[in-house]
């Protein structure tokens, strides 16, 4: 099943420009991006994203984090696109997730220092959780004149 998920390289990923290596990641397994930009999301946006996790205890310190800097978001489309974007992310909490995954490669950094500060969540990637919320959050962050329809080469020549 084609899919579409969205992907934010969040502030601690853009500031240690780890942009190129994890796109390239994503590339590399056949994913089409279909939508891009970077974008300095104020309070009432991260607010608007995150609003699933508006009960927890860390939401504050999440919209915080997440405004601090730019942040590089994008749309990737593929087959069964939002699990194995996850995949590639790997688990949120960056001592869990495995060698190889975007977060066990760079997170633990990013982790380190946040202890460090007695804040927790740099993760350095926000990848859709579900289906659902892959669709919400497209049309959260993307107009419809900025997702683009075009054939790579894998569809051309290896479909
Ligand atoms: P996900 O990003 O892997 O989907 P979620 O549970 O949806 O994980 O949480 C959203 C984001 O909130 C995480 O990526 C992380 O940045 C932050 N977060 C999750 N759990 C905690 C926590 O216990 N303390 C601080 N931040 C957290
Ligand atoms: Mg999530």
């Amino acid at each position: 099943m084609i899919e579409r998920s969205l992907v934010i390289i969040k502030p601690d990923g853009v500031e240690r420009s780890l942009v190129g290596e994890i796109i390239k990641r994503f590339e590399n397994t056949g994913l089409k991006l279909v939508g891009m930009k970077m974008v300095w999301v104020d309070k009432k946006f991260a607010e608007k994203h995150y609003s699933a996790h508006k009960s927890k205890p860390f939401f504050r310190e999440l919209v915080e984090f997440i405004t601090e800097g730019p942040v590089v978001a994008f749309v990737l489309e593929g087959v069964h696109a939002v699990e194995n974007v996850r995949r590639l992310v790997g688990s949120t909490s960056p001592h869990e997730a495995a060698p190889g995954t975007i977060r066990g490669d760079f997170a633990h950094l990013s982790m380190a220092y946040a202890s460090k500060k007695g804040t927790g969540g740099k993760n350095v990637i926000h990848a859709s959780g579900s289906k659902q919320e892959a669709d919400g959050e497209i049309k959260l962050w993307f107009g419809k004149d900025e997702l683009h329809s075009y054939t790579t080469v894998h569809e051309k020549h290896v479909f």
